[in-house]
């Protein structure tokens, strides 16, 4: 394999709007990432990926351009940009910012000229279809609730949006919005970005000609997933893509990829693969109903060791994925991964250690090195996410009590993640001196960037010391190249995995609150890393604590 100069990075993804405000606005803003570079290397990340800080009329939270070229002045201005660019080279950090290119913004320019001329240059930017009264062109539902079609302002035509109806659909058919697409990459790649993130990317093939499916719910409309399973040939965009923007520049790449056939996975992440690497999202869509959040099932820690294994053996050595606990659109992973009752500094830092192990590379969330939890919602107005307000009509639609329908969104919402960071015990958290525009945990004043700072037994000293681990000149091939391969793995509640390079490492996680025996087949030599005092043993038994975590040498 080819040595890339990210493999044996760490990154961590900002939320900007939550991350932290320089001047008072409640919004969390690039300054204010400048100012807290330092926390983060400190921690020991270098590839920082925002996500979008693009101008928008933050409909879907920057999901939503109205201009790739331009910063939205309140996330600050491009002399910002370009000194947080500066900032981070002096520190040997990588900026990755958002690719979101499935769509733009309906206050794009594009999309302006769309609707002044549908015929005209820039309707062929978009899917549009001629209104026909009492019928839609296809019976596709969007992934924020409602059809995915709606009247194109001033015109006699629809477009097509799979998100949120301030989110055209841009049309990836048409060669002129892909050079359009690649001429935005260079231009950011040219200014020193280290790469993208791409955002919903297996949106962009749709199947053509576009037609309607089997209804899935009441409501007489069908998941674009159902399109999606039909549409072939998304590589030759992405090959394209790779060849005429990344590539060049030797930038990394991670893809928002989701329901991936095992035999594609070469094409997305091999050896000259579209992408640098993908996310593993088989722990976040696992228990996903096709009915909504309501209907999910929760995941059990054999559960959660069966997602991790399941993407780790698909992909094997052919590359690298992007491993997370948890990112802007989910639930925090403590909150959802270890059950409900036991999570505690212990079994935070047994998740950590589990994850961060496994082969790829590790993602860090905001406020996940602190243990950040799910907020308690007391009513639906402290949700400010559309997702979550549609899914909350979901579950009432379905018959949900506004009490159930409160208590499924609020496990799933993804404003869990998306409150402020802890910074201090101070008002708002230290986040913000003004008014934060999601109001911030009840827990900041325990949980929090100050107290934990220089605690050695805190959940971030114990991230910082995976991170070490990553990164150190004994370690750091084996936990960077090692293979993967399971250790009883039926053994009910234990994670276990060797990762095997010029090292042998042994991971183990007792997973319950309850002690657990486990038997090497020969004695270790060193215990690595420990979320526990000592490690009880009788000759090569191990008696484990509740949630302890070991990593041995072997
Ligand atoms: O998410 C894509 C995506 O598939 C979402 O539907 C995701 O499954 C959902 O948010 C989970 O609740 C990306 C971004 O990460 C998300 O924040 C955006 O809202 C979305 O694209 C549209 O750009
Ligand atoms: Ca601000």
């Amino acid at each position: 394999m080819t040595k890339k100069w990210w493999h044996d990075k760490v990154a961590y993804q900002i939320y900007p709007k939550s991350f932290y405000d320089s001047n008072g606005d409640g919004i969390g803003d690039i300054p204010g990432i400048i100012r807290k570079l330092d926390y983060l290397h400190d921690l020991g990340v270098d590839i920082i990926w925002l996500s979008p800080c693009y101008q928008s009329p933050l409909a879907d939270q920057g999901y939503d351009i109205s201009d790739y070229y331009a910063i939205d002045p309140r996330f600050g201005t491009m002399e910002d940009m370009d000194l947080l660019l500066a900032e981070a080279k002096k520190r040997n950090m990588y900026i990755v910012m958002d690719l979101v290119v499935n769509h733009c913004s309906d206050e794009h320019e594009w999309f302006k000229k769309a609707c002044e001329d549908p015929e005209g240059k820039y309707g062929n930017f978009f899917y549009l279809r001629d209104k026909k009264e009492g019928e839609l062109p296809t019976n596709w539902r969007s992934y924020f609730g409602g059809p995915v079609w709606d009247d194109l302002p001033g015109t006699n035509k629809q477009y097509l949006h799979v998100f949120h109806k301030k989110q055209p659909d841009l049309n990836w058919e048409n060669p002129e919005l892909r050079e359009e697409v690649y001429k935005n990459i260079n231009w950011w790649l040219d200014k020193g970005l280290g790469g993208f993130r791409i955002d919903a990317i297996i949106n962009i093939k749709k199947a053509l000609p576009l037609h309607s499916y089997e209804p899935d719910r009441e409501d007489g409309l069908c998941s674009v997933k159902t399109m999606l399973k039909e549409a072939h040939g998304i590589g030759e965009f992405l090959g394209e893509m790779r060849d005429r923007t990344f590539k060049k520049y030797d930038a990394f790449s991670v893809g928002e990829v989701f329901d991936e056939k095992p035999e594609e996975i070469p094409d997305f992440i091999g050896e000259d693969g579209y992408f640098s690497s993908m996310f593993d999202f088989n722990e976040t869509i696992f228990g996903a109903s096709e009915n909504g959040w309501y209907d999910s099932a929760p995941v059990t820690p054999d559960d959660y060791k069966k997602c991790c294994f399941d993407a780790q053996k698909r992909v094997g050595n052919i590359g690298f994925l992007s491993n997370i606990i948890e990112n802007h659109d989910e639930p925090r992973g403590v909150s959802r991964y270890i059950p409900e009752g036991d999570c505690c500094v212990k079994s935070k830092k047994m998740l950590a250690a589990l994850n961060f192990m496994l082969r790829g590379l590790p993602f860090i969330y905001q406020g996940q090195e602190l243990g950040m939890e799910n907020k308690p919602f007391t009513s639906i107005d402290e949700i400010d996410d559309i997702n979550s307000i549609n899914e909350y009509q979901v579950a009432l639609d379905a018959g949900c009590t506004p009490q159930e329908a409160l208590k499924a969104v609020s496990k799933f919402s993804r404003d869990n993640a998306r409150t402020p960071i802890q910074w201090s015990d101070e008002a708002n958290a230290g986040f913000t001196t003004g008014k934060p525009w999601l109001s911030v945990h009840p827990n900041y004043t325990t949980i929090n960037v100050n107290a934990q700072m220089d605690d050695p037994d805190s959940v971030r000293s114990f991230y910082k010391e995976l991170i070490k681990l990553r990164k150190s000149p004994e370690y750091s091939e084996t936990v960077v190249y090692g293979t993967f391969e399971p250790a009883w793995e039926d053994q009910h509640n234990l994670m276990a995995y060797y990762r095997k390079g010029e090292k042998t490492l042994l991971v183990i996680g007792n997973y319950q609150k309850e002690p657990q025996d486990v038997t090497l087949d020969a004695p270790y030599q060193k215990v690595v890393l420990n979320n526990d005092a000592g490690l009880a043993k009788d000759g090569n038994t191990l008696h484990l604590q509740g949630y302890q975590v070991v990593i041995l040498e072997m």
